[in-house]
């Protein structure tokens, strides 16, 4: 069936995407929105979640006809049995990370990773003493040895104790421990996931789901939490500095360079040797003015958070990017990267190179990076970018807009410094309503919406109520396109928000890393809650994730919603084929844990009604709506 043509101008509110778009059609490339309208209609056995693949008595679907795969199985096992596999794939893809920096950290300290140091000794002490590992007297590296090792626990089997836990309020330990879901380790969580929904094993959908709540809270209270907290003690921890946001961050006159992906490890080298003079000078050689490095999704929030480096875009945006035809080099790590990028780029003279042996994309240049050779292989991607420069085609490039000033950098530590030493200020900002409430805005872009559409109006729309907005992920580059993430942008808050942030001078809006840097959230609301001596739960605080696509954000939402932080989704994940799942999600689990998802697809109703949440939650603590 041919379809019709799409209206350029309702895929996205921004400037530099349209006419990107409009280039891309010209120069005859595809994007995700082309490839969303051939998948239109989905399928809708898939959507709903009733679609079983996992043995092969089947495929088995659920109809009114046929409400029982071969097995036995109905439509509530099934959709929780793949709801359970879903969070586990995004719990894996966090932790996987988070173990990668174990490895990294474990080799700094064995000296196996010339040119790796460690930047923030402070924040090792720190957390080492937090984590009960002698830290008096001994040398960076040892602590750093022990720390490393303290970490590999939490993957395993036998320690059955996750090394943060004690950041966990009480409460909240005690409910997860009453209900069952006391995460034991990250690894043993994820396999018995699988094992729980092999045929013939959890056959109660209850009860995957709450296994399903388990394997996440592994992911938010160690995997994502040490990805953050080790990439802080080897990168540094990110302070509030300035930096720059959409593809006018491309430079038309300098080799351009885009790392993309999650795992710092890779793009702070990459970053390293754009700065090496002999490079430098290769790149004048070959005619362009210097090397110039911009970040795409969470690599990008990562290099932005510590060290300012430019944001070209958001998940939507990195197809996109090439399309300016100045992008000589994609390099990434993993996750979140289409692998159209690599015909995207074959149609300019973009060389995407991958890094990690756990993400090579066919057609690709793969050079392989590893503790030991870190900043040569960097050194070896950046000199082959200056060698693409020179196949550049002039006449085919296109930077379609000015680049938009943010800040960044506010890590809880950050905040710490910016409230002077103490949370107490901004508890009794919450205590007075000057600030009703907090939200974290995080997550994705996805097709099905109208490109930042709902993750820039809802951040607007809750400052003016006066909830602080923080955010994570790919809606850092929405707001910050938006000028959301400057001082200035309290022009645009309510009376109460305004006065505070503009006292400290901060935006209204804050940014808080990359997407397993969810955790520094976590970490926050349970000191919040542990300070004033109640649950997670009781806080004024809500998650939101309006445009997420990935299997990574449920399992954030599902972790916050475990911890007692109702969570806004823009679209349910597939599970609407089992009311049982279903109203579990949206409103049984508040009675177990004590927050649920919120699903809204508008955002201002979705603005609506999470402040209805934001209300409800000061009252019951005794505070003015
Ligand atoms: Fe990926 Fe982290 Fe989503 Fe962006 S926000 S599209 S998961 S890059 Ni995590
Ligand atoms: Fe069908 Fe049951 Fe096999 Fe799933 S596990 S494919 S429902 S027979």
């Amino acid at each position: 069936m041919a379809k019709k043509d799409l209206d350029i101008t309702e895929l996205s509110i921004w400037n530099d995407a349209t006419k990107m778009l409009a280039k891309a059609k010209e120069d005859g490339i595809e994007t995700a929105w082309d490839r969303l309208q051939q998948q239109t209609p989905h399928c809708q056995f898939g959507e709903s979640g009733i679609c079983c693949r996992i043995c092969t008595m089947g495929p088995c679907r659920i109809t009114s006809k046929s409400p029982l795969g071969v097995c036995g199985a109905n439509a509530d096992v099934i959709v929780a049995r793949n709801f359970g596999r879903f969070i586990t794939g995004g719990a894996a893809g966090h932790s996987d990370h988070g173990r990668d920096c174990i490895e990294a950290l474990e080799a700094v300290a064995q000296n196996k990773a010339p040119g790796y140091t460690i930047k923030d000794e402070a924040k090792l002490f720190r957390i080492s003493d937090e984590l009960g590992i002698p830290t008096d007297g001994r040398n960076a590296l040892a602590v750093a040895k022990d720390l490393a090792l303290e970490f590999f626990e939490d993957y395993g089997t036998k320690k059955g104790r996750l090394a943060f836990i004690n950041r966990v309020p009480e409460k909240q330990q005690h409910l997860w421990k009453e209900l069952g879901i006391m995460p034991r380790g990250v690894d043993r969580e994820i396999a018995e996931m699988m094992h729980r929904t092999h045929m013939g094993c959890d056959n109660d959908a209850a009860n995957t789901m709450l296994h399903a709540a388990r394997v996440s809270l592994a992911d938010g209270w160690a995997g994502s939490m040490i990805a953050t907290e080790i990439s802080d003690i080897l990168f540094g921890t990110p302070t509030p500095r300035k930096a720059t946001v959409n593809l006018g961050v491309i430079k038309e006159d300098q080799v351009n360079i885009l790392v993309h992906g999650h795992n710092p490890i890779v793009s702070e080298k990459i970053l390293e040797a754009v700065n090496d003079p002999e490079l430098i000078a290769f790149a004048r050689e070959k005619g362009a003015a210097g090397i110039n490095i911009a970040g795409l999704c969470c690599t990008g929030n990562e290099v932005m958070a510590r060290q300012g480096i430019p944001m070209a875009g958001n998940h939507l945006m990195t197809e996109l990017s090439i399309v300016t035809g100045a992008v000589e080099l994609i390099v990434v790590d993993y996750q979140c990267i289409m692998p159209s990028l690599v015909q995207v780029g074959a149609c300019y003279h973009t060389q995407m190179v991958t890094t990690s042996d756990k993400a090579k994309f066919t057609g690709a240049q793969h050079v392989k990076f590893e503790m030991h050779n870190g900043l040569d292989q960097a050194k070896r991607v950046v000199r082959m970018a200056i060698e693409r420069f020179g196949y550049r085609d002039a006449s085919r490039v296109h930077i379609p807009c000015a680049p938009v000033d943010m800040v960044t950098g506010f890590s809880n530590e950050a905040l710490l410094s910016a409230l002077g030493g103490s949370f107490d200020p901004l508890l009794d900002a919450i205590k007075a309503g000057k600030i009703r409430g907090v939200v974290g805005i995080v997550g994705c872009n996805n097709p099905k919406y109208k490109h930042d559409h709902c993750n820039v109006n809802l951040a607007r729309e809750l400052i003016k109520k006066d909830i602080l907005v923080l955010v994570t992920g790919c809606v850092t580059t929405a707001v910050g396109k938006a000028g959301l993430l400057v001082p200035d942008a309290i022009s645009q808050a309510g009376p109460g928000l305004k006065k505070i942030c503009g006292a400290l001078s901060i935006p209204p809006v804050l940014h808080m890393g990359s997407c397993v840097d969810n955790a520094r959230i976590m970490q926050l609301c349970a000191l919040l809650a542990n300070k004033l001596g109640v649950s997670m739960a009781d806080l004024p605080v809500v998650a939101s994730s309006p445009e997420w696509y990935s299997e990574k954000a449920a399992t954030i939402g599902t972790y916050a919603v475990a911890s007692g932080i109702t969570t806004h989704l823009g679209h349910p994940p597939n599970i609407t084929g089992s009311k049982l799942v279903t109203d579990l999600a949206v409103s049984g689990l508040n009675d177990l844990v004590g927050g649920c998802f919120l699903i809204e697809p508008d955002p201002f109703k979705a603005a609506a009604v999470i402040d209805e949440r934001i209300i409800s939650k000061r009252k019951a603590l005794g505070l003015t709506a």
